[in-house]
């Protein structure tokens, strides 16, 4: 090798290596935090919606707990005889998984946590826990009243028992944490069914009302409405019991779904101002 090549070769090492130090030196760049968009529909309090799709659903199933898990739905079923628990095919509303309680339980509300799924009863006072993938029963719990609707915060259990109070519970020990009572204009709302926790929200359908309200989870107060009416064809409630019931949300997509007792779809719904 030549005395020019060794001379050239090392600056290049010199070079290298100062490149290398300055490298070092530079602090990494802050990772830059996207905060999440507030949805265009919580500007406002009193909703209306709009149907972007439709889905296929079991019009034999008398839905009282509905979620959206893992790019399913997961459904409960009530009555005694009927109750289940489903995972739901989206496009074609087949059960690819259902697990039946014997005839003495009555299903309420479903919800998941933590990979558990959790599951009332109407008037048994006892709920089920199952793996969230196989519906595996884990166990029971016991709660004082009647089971209505459920959801979750992500930390607790939220219920409904068809008055105007939800309770809190601890997802483990099942104590109540915390409760409150929804007052619109002061007034306590009743009859709170199915629920779902939403942007910091809870939905809640108002049994045989097309109204969904909006509640204001650390003092139950009600932030605006929903109003639902006109979303299905009314034949096609078969009974007077037959009424709006269940309320899943995609938190990764923001899509909306709701359906009711032995209705033949699932809606997808678009949120907007009422007018
Ligand atoms: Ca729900």
């Amino acid at each position: 090798m030549s005395t020019l090549m060794k001379a050239i070769i090392c600056v290049l090492l010199v070079a290298c290596l100062s490149c290398q130090k300055k490298s070092e030196a530079v602090p990494p760049a802050p990772v830059s935090v996207i905060p999440r968009a507030v949805p265009d529909w919580q500007r406002y309090n009193d909703l209306s919606y709009e149907v972007i799709r439709q889905y296929p659903h079991d019009a034999g199933a008398y839905t009282q707990g509905l979620i959206w898990s893992q790019g399913h739905w997961i459904e409960g079923t009530g009555g005694n005889g009927q109750t289940s628990i489903r995972r739901v095919e989206k496009q074609t509303g087949r059960v690819v998984l259902r697990k039946e309680l014997a005839a003495e339980y009555f299903g309420e509300g479903v919800t998941e946590l933590n990979g558990k799924i959790y599951q009332l009863t109407w008037k048994n006072q006892t709920g089920f826990v199952y793996d969230a993938k196989t519906f595996q029963w884990q166990k029971n719990f016991g709660y004082s009243g009647e089971g209505w609707g459920l959801t979750t915060d992500g930390q607790l259990l939220i219920m409904s028992n068809g008055s105007e109070r939800l309770r809190f519970l601890d997802p483990t020990t099942f104590r109540v944490v915390k409760e409150i009572s929804v007052l619109r204009d002061g007034k306590p709302v009743t009859q709170l069914n199915e629920l779902e926790f939403i942007e910091g929200e809870i939905f809640a359908n108002i049994w045989f009302r097309d109204e969904i309200v909006r509640i204001h989870p650390a003092d139950g107060k009600v932030i605006g409405t929903i109003d639902l009416s006109g979303i299905d064809a009314k034949e096609t409630r078969k009974e007077p019991d037959f009424v709006l019931n269940g309320i899943a949300y995609d938190s990764s997509t923001g899509d909306l779904f709701v359906t009711g007792k032995c209705w033949p779809k699932i809606y997808q719904i678009r949120l907007k101002a009422k007018k």
